[in-house]
């Protein structure tokens, strides 16, 4: 009984994995998205969906309105957030390497302090040139 209870959850838990994987790439779960141009929309996503202050990785993916992941070159992504009284402007530049599906980037950044981002990226590649600018609480 135990068994085929614990058999039943890893099912579901593979199940689930593979609906939100984006067509199996484990891009783990959706911090926000938002419109990139040419159709496209850009979301990030990390194991835990939160965005954090301090190191971390995350995955970028763009995506036809399908949801079908969507190859479009090279990518940039700058974290900025404005100057607020004395604290001056802050740009934390997110680095990416490809995945093994086109159109899902791995991303790497170290935010220097919790609060509002607005996270810039932008592209230029098959799918042509486009930016989109998601605004992003990092706790
Ligand atoms: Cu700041």
């Amino acid at each position: 009984m135990l068994k085929t209870v614990a058999f039943l959850s890893l099912l579901t838990f593979t199940l689930l994995s593979f609906a939100c994987g984006g067509g199996g790439a484990s891009t783990g779960k959706a911090i926000k998205s938002g419109p990139a141009g040419n159709n496209l929309t850009a979301t990030l996503s990390s194991a835990d969906g939160v965005l954090r202050n301090g190191k971390q990785n995350f995955t970028l993916t763009f995506a036809d309105q399908s949801g079908k992941a969507v190859d479009v070159g090279s990518v940039a992504l700058n974290f900025f957030m404005p100057a607020m009284g004395s604290m001056a402007a802050m740009n934390n530049p997110a680095s990416f390497t490809t995945t093994d599906t086109p159109g899902v980037y791995a991303g790497k950044v170290d935010l220097e302090m919790a609060g509002e981002w607005q996270a810039q990226i932008t592209y230029d590649g098959p799918a042509g040139k486009g930016k989109a600018t998601i605004t992003i609480t990092a706790q």
